[in-house]
This record gives structure tokens, sequence and C-alpha cells, in this order.
């Protein structure tokens, strides 16, 4: 298979996102970040803690899917996982490293995933239950596909955090 030019590209693209995301995050002061964005709603750190916790979690998947161990993972309750590990109490500029460096990797292992374990049809899945934008139970997913989801909602939490696009 030839090199998936449009996949590196998104990879480009999620690093550079990172990378502006990284000085906005920075410049923020830990009161600001750890205010809710909304009454009843996560603060900005809480955001973040949630994106570390997604990177976790699909670390794992994106591994373990190229190992050959199926394509059906455990999900994860993203309010419990937040208020248990109390993001709002980690100290922020930690936070927003911790963030910036998992992602990095996520990037690196998305760099150097092959052609063929991004397009090999993986059958059953659960993406219909784990996915940010679910797929079709009855339809074999793909890894890039997958990843691909995981750079949409890391987006989308940026874009809730107030990081501009
Ligand atoms: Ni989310």
């Amino acid at each position: 298979m030839t090199p998936d030019g449009s996949f590196q590209a998104l990879v480009d693209s999620f690093e550079r996102r990172l990378h502006d995301a990284t000085a906005a995050l920075e410049a923020l002061d830990a009161r600001a970040a750890r205010a809710p964005l909304a009454p009843g709603k996560w603060s900005r750190a809480e955001v973040v803690g949630h994106l570390v916790d997604s990177a976790s979690n699909n670390h794992q998947r994106f591994v373990r899917a190229q190992l050959g161990q199926p394509f059906v993972f455990p999900t994860y309750d993203q309010d419990a996982w937040v208020a248990l590990q109390r993001w709002n109490e980690a100290p922020w500029p930690q936070l927003v490293e911790l963030l910036v460096r998992f992602n990095s990797e996520l990037a690196r292992l998305m760099r150097r995933t092959s052609p063929q374990q991004l397009r090999q049809p993986r059958f059953p899945h659960n993406l219909h239950q784990i996915a940010f934008k679910p797929w079709p139970e009855r339809e074999p997913a793909t890894l890039e596909w997958f990843m691909r989801d995981y750079v949409e909602h890391f987006e989308h939490h940026l874009r809730q955090a107030g990081v501009p696009d």
C-alpha cells in the first residue's frame, strides 16, 4: 500500500494545533483555568484533564489494536473519571505539560502506524459505543477512522476550552 498522504496531513495539523494550544493554555493562570465554563459545567482544567483521560484510554486502544487484539475496548465514564481524579486541583502548568507530552507521543504513534494497520477492516468493534462520532455497529471500522475521530474529539474540547482554531 502507498503511504496515505491525507492521513499524514491530519497528523501534521494535529501537531500544529497541539503546539498552538500549548501557548494559549500556558498563558492562563490557575484561577482562570479552574473556573467553571458555565454553571455546573467543567472548568478548562477539567476539560484538559478529560483530554488526558481520552489520551490514556486511546493510547491503549491504538496499541492493542495493532497487536491484533479485538477492536472492542473498555468504555469510561468521563464525568466520573474527571471527578475521581480531581483534575481541578491538579497543578495547572503540569497538567498542560501532561496534555502536550501525551498527545505528542500519540501523534508520533499515529505517524508510524502502517497503511495496512490503518486500513485493515476491524470487526466486531464497539465504536458505536466509544467513538466521539459513533460508527455503525454492523459496519467494519478502521483504525484510521478511529484515530481521525480521536483528533476530532480533541479539537472539539479545545474549542470548548476557548482555544481558537
Ligand atoms: Ni469528550
